[in-house]
């Protein structure tokens, strides 16, 4: 059975190229696995989104009868029996996308909402003290700065390109695109190479498709 990615069906600019959906339409492409996308109401939430993702936040996939949420299982439940999560390196891989996730993405996920909440205090407030600010900074540039002196070693992260890289570079991105590899060449060069991997980049096309296509939707449901 054709496997169902779940994303939301609207979404203002900003998120957009960033949406957690994105990671997992990449590891799909690097599979070359076919997939159909459904959507679920970014506001007000549904009941039957919740019902498959307790949070009701995406990504969320059905997969062979199961109903998976969290992109981190997400990933690793596709990587399984493939290249990118080969068996003699497994737990190696997977310590590299917890990292990911529980290392860099926690500390990038509290600046960038505390840089948003400086930028959009309307959507993400209250705003916060510079000094919290610059606190956080610090404790994800020194995040960082220990993972560019890893990259700075080697090509990819354990062996052959893994659903660790993946995971990795997907948190990365948006940190690089708020500035915050300005000072890691490295991680730079790292987010470079994934990014123009010719998976990543038809998932990323399909990604803004969708957009594009549900602002279309939204013209068409509410004319000007
Ligand atoms: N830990 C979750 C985080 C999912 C997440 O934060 N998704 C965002 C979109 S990228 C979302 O749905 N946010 C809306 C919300 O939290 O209500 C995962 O990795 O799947």
């Amino acid at each position: 059975m054709t496997l169902t990615l779940y994303t939301y069906d609207w979404l203002p600019e900003f998120p957009r190229g960033f949406v957690r959906d994105i990671r997992v339409r990449w590891i799909l492409e690097e599979l070359g696995r076919d997939y159909q996308v459904k959507t679920v109401p970014t506001q007000p939430k549904s009941d039957a989104h919740r019902a498959m993702q307790p949070f009701a936040q995406v990504p969320v996939i059905q997969d062979d009868g199961m109903t998976l949420f969290e992109s981190g299982a997400i990933m690793m439940h596709l990587a399984e029996g493939t290249a990118l999560l080969p068996e003699a390196r497994k737990a190696e891989v997977a310590q590299w996308v917890f990292a990911a996730l529980n290392t860099i993405e926690v500390a990038g996920s509290h600046w960038i909402n505390l840089v948003l909440a400086e930028r959009m205090p309307e959507v993400f407030g209250p705003v916060p003290a510079p000094a919290v600010i610059a606190h956080a900074r610090e404790g994800l540039a020194t995040r960082l700065a220990a993972l560019e002196n890893v990259v700075s070693k080697k090509e990819w992260l354990a062996g052959e390109f893994s659903v660790g890289d993946l995971a990795m570079i997907d948190v990365l991105r948006v940190l690089d695109a708020e500035g915050m590899l300005t000072e890691c060449p490295e991680l730079g060069a790292f987010v470079r190479r994934g990014t123009g991997r010719p998976a990543f980049k038809r998932a990323m096309a399909d990604h803004m498709a969708h957009w594009t296509a549900a602002d279309e939707a939204r013209a068409v449901a509410s004319p000007a």
